[in-house]
């Protein structure tokens, strides 16, 4: 009798822990009360609170069965306390194979399951701890950069603004050197004309007056300096004395310097006039009057020379004018909210496989060299721009790199 009533309470208590609520996370607990009806978690059906975990299937959705087998569609909760929680088909409930790591699945199988959430939660623990301080450092480095790329940005900024200011005087000087060229073609052309048409006059002043002003131009920039009139120019009457500063600003007709335009309008008159200033020595003059036409040399001489000089002015212009193209350029590349992937813009790193080595120069482009050293383009950057419009967003591929 008494072993009965132990095996009969044995029994009962085997019922009861099978019968418990199994297999459900706490935010679905509110749907199991026991000595309530059960009410499918689909609607689909209520159940005498009996039937719930009975190990037959009642509800289509299998939520009567979380902690059996029963249900073909049913899902199983490991709470795994000390590691992460998760579902498991409730198909593997007691079936002889430990799933969840607090051994909660086999609570009526023969396995002999051991709880090892604490130590996978340890493992897990130290994992992420190690990831929130790769993060850490990631987020420390990344600051870094996006200091360092407002730097740069700034940097640029300023660059592209210094570059505009040397073209826009570029383009002031390169007018003025047009506008010298062409004033000594005229020149050469008109002594061309003179001498077919034999008015050596006209030739013997034109070629005189362009070869005294070179003989003052002595650095042949072109126009002729106080400094140059001082070396050059002294008073009839004074010969010993150089110029003063006032002097020599007062025949440059008030400035700085004069071209030959207004030289041959102005000083030449005054040089020829002879009766105030004169030219200290002629030795270095131009042989303005010996040799075959002389005259049309001379002139020929100034041509090329002006010509000289637009070319450069031009070349410095149109360099000047790629670099601010280059810059702008690189200026409308994307490079993070906060121009944290500014600094990857004049780097390049290599990586060689094989007999290959790849360079990949971001925002740039990639190249594959082999031993021989043959290298190959493998592409160039391109920037995806992206515009929402009406609803639609529309992005368009485009070579904005450099
Ligand atoms: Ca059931
Ligand atoms: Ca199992
Ligand atoms: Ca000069």
């Amino acid at each position: 009798m008494r072993v009965h009533i132990i095996l009969a309470a044995v029994f009962w208590c085997g019922f009861v822990d099978s019968r418990k609520i199994r297999g459900i996370s706490s935010s679905y607990k509110r749907f199991y009360r026991e000595r309530k009806s059960f009410l499918c978690i689909d609607g689909s059906k209520i159940l005498p609170f009996e039937q719930v975990n009975d190990d037959y299937c009642d509800c289509e959705d299998g939520s009567d069965e979380p902690g059996t087998s029963a249900c073909p569609r049913g899902r199983f909760y490991c709470t795994n306390l000390g590691f992460r929680p998760h579902y498991i088909p409730s198909s593997r409930v007691n079936d002889g194979i430990c799933d969840c790591c607090d051994a909660s699945d086999e609570y009526n199988s023969h396995a002999h399951c051991q709880n090892t959430c604490w130590n996978l939660g340890q493992r897990e623990r130290a994992y992420v701890e190690g990831q929130m301080r790769t993060l850490d450092e990631g987020l420390r480095l990344k600051q870094q950069l996006i200091e360092e790329g407002v730097l740069l940005w700034r940097e640029k900024q300023a660059q592209l603004r210094e570059l505009q200011q040397v073209a826009e005087d570029l383009q002031i000087k390169l007018e003025e050197h047009r506008r010298r060229k062409n004033e000594a073609d005229r020149l050469k052309e008109q002594t061309l004309k003179a001498l077919e048409a034999g008015d050596s006059g006209l030739i013997r002043q034109n070629s005189t007056v362009t070869s005294v002003f070179q003989l003052l131009d002595s650095n042949k920039d072109g126009s002729i300096t106080v400094d140059e009139l001082q070396a050059r120019v002294a008073l009839i009457h004074d010969e010993e004395r150089v110029l003063s500063e006032d002097e020599a600003v007062a025949l440059l007709g008030g400035g700085h310097q004069m071209e030959l335009t207004k030289f041959r309008h102005t000083l030449w008159d005054i040089l020829t006039k002879g009766d105030s200033v004169k030219i200290k020595d002629t030795l270095g003059a131009p042989d303005s009057l010996g040799g075959e036409d002389p005259h049309l040399k001379a002139a020929d001489r100034a041509a090329k020379w002006e010509a000289t000089n637009l070319k450069k002015v031009e070349e410095a212009y149109d360099t000047v004018n790629m670099e601010i193209s280059d810059l702008q350029k690189k200026l409308t590349i994307d490079y993070g909210t906060d121009w944290e992937f500014l600094f990857l813009n004049n780097q390049c790193y290599k990586l060689k496989v094989y007999e290959y080595t790849y360079t990949l120069c971001p925002f740039n482009q990639v190249t594959q060299k082999n031993t021989a050293g043959t290298e190959v383009s493998l592409g160039h950057f391109f920037c995806i721009v992206c515009q929402t419009l009406t609803r639609r967003t529309v992005c368009v591929l485009g070579g904005c790199g450099p």
